[in-house]
């Protein structure tokens, strides 16, 4: 975890990337379930940023070849995208709790700009990577990696001022198994490094985390995790807007976040969606919470 021994939390209670309500309630979530206590206890210094305000438009329909709550998403971003570059320059972790996915797209933004080589870790059922074409729902939360990597709609890509935040060499998904076709043709297109959950299952976790963590270690100068919770398997993580069965266990995830912690290579995180609505008493956030300790460096003894 680099030396820096503070952490900076900012709150995206941002629901507008996606159709189903819920999902802006995860920073809650993840406070109440404690993460902010249990990150001081692992000896850090937080300062909670608290969450930004989002303003709540009647929602657009989903329509074909229309990005849901354009306007919104993008301004929620480029928000975001200040915070964190301000965060980012005062030498602290910053740690952002969605929201849906599409917030990875201010946090990236504020990230990527302070690094010539930023790795990034996409831990998630979904790559990520639809367009406009691509999208079957035309929701922005099933684009964001697309958007770091300078593909898509303009006023997304273009957040900050700067694009592409990212190279398609510096990014490895882990944990992929609902993969559109767009994206599918994306991925070999670009050469995209891809764990799906066949490679988890042939090489287990500890060679993917190896493998993952000397792919990235030598070319990059920094590398963010971007933890979508419905990479967890539902089994373990109920309480998220699309989930998809056959998923990483809860014990895998621990240890893919222990070999990240013990890499010392993570400079930035996000955590999201969590959609207490759909949750078994919080478990989710419960369970987010322990694996952010892990890749905070909680160990057992
Ligand atoms: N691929 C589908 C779409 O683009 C579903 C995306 C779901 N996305 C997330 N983020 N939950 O990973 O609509
Ligand atoms: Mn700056
Ligand atoms: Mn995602
Ligand atoms: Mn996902």
């Amino acid at each position: 975890m680099n030396k820096i021994k503070q952490v900076s939390i900012v709150g995206v209670p941002m629901d507008l990337g996606q159709l189903r309500r819920g999902v802006d309630m995860g920073p809650s979530a993840l406070r109440y379930a404690g993460l902010i206590e249990e990150i001081v206890r692992l000896g850090y210094q937080v300062k909670d940023a608290g969450d930004l305000v989002i303003e709540r438009e009647a929602t657009n329909p989903s329509e074909k070849g229309r990005l849901v709550n354009l306007n919104e998403v993008v301004s929620v971003n480029s928000e975001l995208q200040e915070k964190v570059d301000r965060i980012h320059e005062d030498g602290v972790f910053p740690l952002i709790l969605g929201g849906d996915h599409s917030v990875s797209i201010g946090s990236i933004a504020g990230i990527a700009k302070h690094y010539n080589n930023l790795g990034v870790i996409w831990y998630d059922a979904h790559p990520d990577l639809n367009t406009i074409e691509t999208s079957p729902s035309g929701n922005i939360h099933g684009m964001p990696l697309a958007v770091n990597l300078g593909i898509g709609h303009p006023s997304l890509v273009n957040i900050g001022g700067y694009a592409p935040k990212i190279k398609p060499e510096n990014l490895v998904i882990i944990g992929a198994r609902s993969i559109d076709e767009g994206e599918r043709e994306l991925i070999l297109e670009k050469g995209i490094k891809v764990y799906t959950m066949h490679e988890i299952d042939r090489l287990g976790m500890t060679t993917v985390m190896e493998e993952t963590v000397e792919y990235l270690a030598e070319k990059t100068d920094g590398v963010h995790l971007s933890l979508d919770l419905d990479g967890v398997d539902p089994i373990y993580a109920p309480g998220v807007g699309t989930p998809v069965m056959g998923g990483i266990t809860y014990r895998e995830t621990h240890l893919a976040l222990e070999m990240l912690a013990e890499a010392n290579i993570i400079t930035s995180a996000d955590c999201v969606e969590i959609n207490p609505i759909l949750d078994n008493k919080n478990q989710t956030a419960e369970v987010a919470t322990a694996l952010i300790s892990s890749l905070l460096g909680k160990k057992l003894l």
